[in-house]
Formats: C-alpha cells, sequence, structure tokens
C-alpha cells in the first residue's frame, strides 16, 4: 500500500510538472518571465565546479559528433541542453510528488491541500532564488519573478495535494458507503488527459506567440537597416575552392553561438548603457547611438573560434565585425595612469565576465567595441547590442552583452580562466581538410584525372603563409591559398591531387604568418586549445 502510493504520487506529482512547464513557457512569450527550468540549468551550469561543468559539455559534443545529430555542434547542444534542463524539472517534481504522498501516508493525514501548497512553497522557494539569481538585471523585476514561480509551484502543489485527498478518500470508501470509486489507473488517465489539453494549448499558444515575435523582428530589421551586402575584399580572386569545402564568409544564420545561457540575452537596446568606471578622470555613459556616431566606424574580417572547437569541428565562423575602437573610447574617460599596469574589467549582462591588460589596448587599435556584424545590428544571440573583439585570442576572453568597463590595478579573474581555462587563450593554429571531392574529379588535357582537395587553415591574428597537404606516407606537399578576406581570418586552401584508385588519407598542416608551424601533437581542447593534424580516408573508385 505504501510503496504504490509513494509510486502513485511520483506519477501525480511528474504528469503535473507537465502544465508546469508550460505555464512557465506561456508566461515567457507573453510577459518575459523567466522559463525556470532553463533557469536552473544555467545556475547549475555556473555553480558546480568547472571540471564537471567541462566533463559534460565534453560528453555531449562527443555524443553529438560520434552520432552526427544536428547541423552544427552548438545549436543541436543547446536543444539537448534545453531537454536536459527540463527533464531535470520533472525529475524534481516526480521526486517531490513521490516523497509527499510518502509522508501523507506515513501520517494519515486527511486534508492534502494545506500540506499541498507547503509542499508546492518547499520546492518553490528555492528554484525561485535560483531562478532570481541568473535573470540578467534589469529584465524583470526580482521580486515579480520570485512570486510568480513560488505562485506556481504553490498551484502544482496545491493540485498534488488535492489528488492525494482525492485519493485518499476512495481508497479508504467501503462499498456501502457508494462512494464513487476511481480506481487510480483511470483517474491518471484522465488528469494526464487533462494534462495534455493544457500543454497542446498552451505550448501552441506560446509557439504562435514565438513565431510571431521573430517576424516582427525581421521586418524591423528589414525596415529599419538599409540592407547592404558586405562587399567581400577578395571577390576578384580567381581562386576556385575545391567543391564542398565551407563558405569563406559564414552565412550569418550559420554563424556558431556558445554561451552559458539556455536562452540568449535579450537586452532592450533603447535603454541599455555602456558604463565605464573606475580610474577614469571621466566615467562615462554611452548609448549604442554615442557609439556609433562618436567614433569613426572600423570594419574588420573576423574569424572567431571557441577554445572547445576539437580539431575539424564546427565552432569557428567568419564574419565582418564593425565597431569604435577601444582606444579611442578611453580616450575620452580619460585613464588615470599611475605606474602600475591597470586592467579593464568587463561585465556582461548574463553574469559573465573577462579582464584585459589596458597596455594591450593601447598598442592594438584592433580591439574593438562591436556592435555591427554583417552589417546588421548585432544579433541577440551573439551579444547585443555590444560585444568586444581581441585580435588572436580564442572567444572566451571577448564577451558578448557588455554592460560595463571598469578601470582597475586590480584583474579581475574571467569567468572560463575561473574555471581553469588558459588565463591567455591565444589561438593555435590549425588546419582543417573540409572536402576530398570524389564526384568533382577534374579532366586534364594530358588525360590526367585530378581530386580536388580543400578546406580551412586559422592561426588568430597571425595570418596562414603556409599549407601542406600528405596523402598515405608521400612527402608533404604544397597547397595553393586563395588571398584571405583579411589577416584575422581564416584562409581557404586547395590542392589537386593525381588520382590514384583505393582508399587513401589525406592530411593537412600549416603554417602560420610569423613562420610558425601548426603543432602536430595532438592536445584536447582543454585548459589551452585543441592542436593535431586532422586527415580525412576516402576511396577513390
Ligand atoms: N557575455 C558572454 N560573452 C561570451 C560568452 C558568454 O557565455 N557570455 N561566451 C564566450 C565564448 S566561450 C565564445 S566561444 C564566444 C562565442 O560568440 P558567438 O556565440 O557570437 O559565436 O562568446 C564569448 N563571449
Ligand atoms: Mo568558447
Amino acid at each position: 500500500m505504501k510503496r504504490s502510493s509513494t509510486i502513485y504520487g511520483a506519477a501525480i506529482g511528474g504528469i503535473l510538472a507537465v502544465p508546469l512547464t508550460v505555464i512557465f513557457y506561456l508566461a515567457e512569450q507573453l510577459f518575459g518571465l523567466p522559463f525556470v527550468p532553463f533557469n536552473i540549468f544555467d545556475w547549475m551550469a555556473r555553480v558546480l565546479p568547472g571540471d564537471i561543468v567541462r566533463f559534460g559539455i565534453d560528453t555531449m559534443v562527443k555524443f553529438i559528433t560520434t552520432l552526427n545529430i544536428g547541423d552544427s555542434t552548438s545549436s543541436t547542444a543547446k536543444s539537448l541542453e534545453h531537454i536536459m534542463a527540463i527533464l531535470g524539472l520533472w525529475v524534481t517534481c516526480i521526486v517531490a510528488g513521490g516523497v509527499f504522498f510518502f509522508i501523507m501516508h506515513e501520517r494519515e493525514t486527511q486534508t492534502g491541500t494545506v500540506a499541498g501548497l507547503i509542499l508546492g512553497v518547499i520546492v518553490g522557494v528555492p528554484v525561485a532564488l535560483i531562478s532570481v539569481s541568473v535573470s540578467p538585471t534589469g529584465v524583470i523585476s526580482p521580486v515579480v519573478e520570485a512570486v510568480w514561480v513560488v505562485a506556481v509551484f504553490a498551484v502544482w502543489g496545491f493540485a498534488v495535494g488535492r489528488v492525494w485527498m482525492y485519493d485518499r478518500a476512495s481508497q479508504t470508501a467501503t462499498e456501502e458507503a457508494e462512494v464513487q470509486r476511481m480506481d487510480r489507473r483511470s483517474f491518471l488517465v484522465r488528469i494526464g488527459g487533462l494534462s495534455a489539453v493544457i500543454t497542446v494549448v498552451g505550448a501552441g499558444l506560446g509557439a504562435l506567440l514565438e513565431n510571431r515575435e521573430e517576424s516582427t523582428a525581421q521586418t524591423i530589421s528589414e525596415s529599419d537597416a538599409t540592407p547592404q551586402p558586405v562587399q567581400l575584399p577578395n571577390a576578384d580572386d580567381p581562386f576556385i575552392p575545391a567543391p564542398g569545402t565551407r563558405p569563406e564568409y559564414t552565412p550569418l544564420d550559420e554563424h556558431y553561438r556558445i554561451d552559458i545561457r539556455s536562452r540568449p540575452l535579450e537586452l532592450d537596446v533603447s535603454e541599455w548603457k555602456l558604463t565605464i568606471d573606475g580610474m577614469v578622470d571621466t566615467p562615462l555613459e554611452l548609448s549604442l547611438d554615442d557609439l556609433r556616431n562618436n567614433y569613426e566606424p572600423r570594419h574588420q574580417f573576423v574569424t572567431l573560434s571557441c577554445i572547445s572547437n576539437p580539431v575539424g569541428g564546427d565552432l569557428i565562423s567568419t564574419t565582418r565585425w564593425t565597431g569604435a575602437s577601444v582606444r579611442d573610447v578611453l580616450a575620452g574617460a580619460g585613464v588615470q595612469k599611475g605606474d602600475v599596469p591597470l586592467y579593464l574589467n568587463i561585465q556582461s549582462a548574463d553574469g559573465f565576465h573577462e579582464s584585459l591588460e589596458l597596455a594591450m589596448v593601447e598598442e592594438d587599435e584592433r580591439i574593438m567595441f562591436t556592435y555591427a556584424w554583417d552589417a546588421e545590428p548585432l544579433r541577440d544571440k551573439h551579444g547585443s547590442p555590444l560585444r568586444i573583439y581581441i585580435p588572436d585570442r580564442y572567444g572566451m576572453k571577448q564577451p558578448k552583452w557588455i554592460e560595463s568597463v571598469t578601470i582597475s590595478d586590480e584583474k579581475e579573474v574571467g569567468f572560463w580562466v575561473d574555471r581553469r581555462w588558459d588565463p591567455v587563450a591565444r589561438v593555435k593554429a590549425t588546419s582543417v581538410v573540409d572536402t576530398v571531392a570524389v564526384d568533382e574529379l577534374v579532366e586534364q588535357e594530358d588525360g590526367q584525372t585530378l581530386v580536388p582537395i580543400g578546406g580551412i587553415a586559422f592561426a588568430g591574428a597571425r595570418s596562414i603563409s603556409k599549407v601542406e597537404v600528405k596523402v598515405d606516407d608521400d612527402e608533404w606537399v604544397e597547397a595553393q591559398l586563395r588571398s584571405p578576406l583579411s589577416d584575422k581570418t581564416w584562409v581557404i586552401w586547395r590542392y589537386d591531387w593525381p588520382f590514384e584508385e583505393g582508399e587513401h588519407r589525406f592530411a593537412v598542416r600549416c603554417v602560420d604568418g610569423e613562420s610558425d608551424p601548426q603543432i602536430e601533437e595532438s592536445q584536447d581542447t582543454f585548459p589551452s586549445g585543441a592542436t593535431g593534424i586532422h586527415s580525412v580516408s576516402e576511396t577513390l573508385e
């Protein structure tokens, strides 16, 4: 009896968690209230030890690449995170429902409603606190958010309590009492059906709202910004990439995305200000228009890579970045220099943070507050309204959604550095075979057949001076290089190999613009970025 009651309670808790999830989803779409499962997930990713989080991410990336699911690792990973987050909430509700029925059974309590409300509050309060702690500042009032979350859980607990009472009544009812008994199974079916209706209606409505938001966002950006396709500086290079080589200029929709939030932040650009304070003569508060209009706009073609990108991975993309040189902006604030080194401590709205030596900014005008990508205002997921560009560094050093820069003689340890990743995070040279174009053989006049092979090579802001290809155990031979979009982007290479039947292995390596060859020894992404030779096997017939 007790055991079956506990299991029944767990089932009830779990079933009722589904409409609970949908209510959070609807409220997110309607009022911008937090979607609680994602907030809890994001919180866990921040408070758990870095090594455990990294193990989780590594496992997920390996899972995705091994099973080859989804079009891109970063978007598939986000979808998996979403599923895990929702399952996490359901498991919590299942456990809570089971424990509740167990305790109620032990105590032989009759009044389930008050006890149910207490259950809801017990689960809801910590969830609310956690949720508030990872919500971005200034988007929704923390009090409103907390009250909302506790209220929804209280309703859930109340419902669990009601089911307990009902169950109790029908279990103890005697035949003579002629209470209309319904066995647990058919009750479960009923309540499951009700939950399903709420879920379908709620989820459908939420999805409608979500789509409507997206399409209005689209029309605004279409009418607002005159769409000017970006001119590529190497457009007249006659070099033709081997068929199957990735696009040299990544379509913005395909640019990878990595950050510590399940959902991208949506900051209100009209309210947003960049604060520059700390050891400066004049603290500044700059709007996006200030940054756009008061400083000379700079355009830079940039390849950005995540330090977690494995050799040959897809967490790397290229677009044109536009912004204002950080050096120019700081000049207006008047940094109070003494004889100690100073730092820019950069704080983002999602709780992410990094720091940067002032000396670097003074030496390098390419370091840039970036507000546009591909001639469009930055998209939410890529850090709207403002992110920073730091040449030759992996993405982890380059905050998105920047809110403030504090000049200080104390260096704040960056978000990922604090989790044992490389404090400098200078990009490691890497080269990749994208394609062995077995279906696009080139017939030469002398009767020779060539196999086009191609891909990318990238060395941060150091450019690429040479790419070499090795087939099986042959010598390394030099590939052709396309003139790159800039010295801060990847380079497209190509090598046409005289056809030979059979299975062959094609490997690639590169040398950067400072004559340093890429590291050939295989190293994992942690802690300093992956190294090693990329190769693919192909059978030619
Ligand atoms: N505020 C904030 N900035 C951030 C991150 C983040 O989680 N939060 N992630 C960093 C990492 S690890 C990478 S690889 C790049 C990715 O930028 P993208 O998503 O626009 O490609 O953003 C960086 N900037
Ligand atoms: Mo990253």
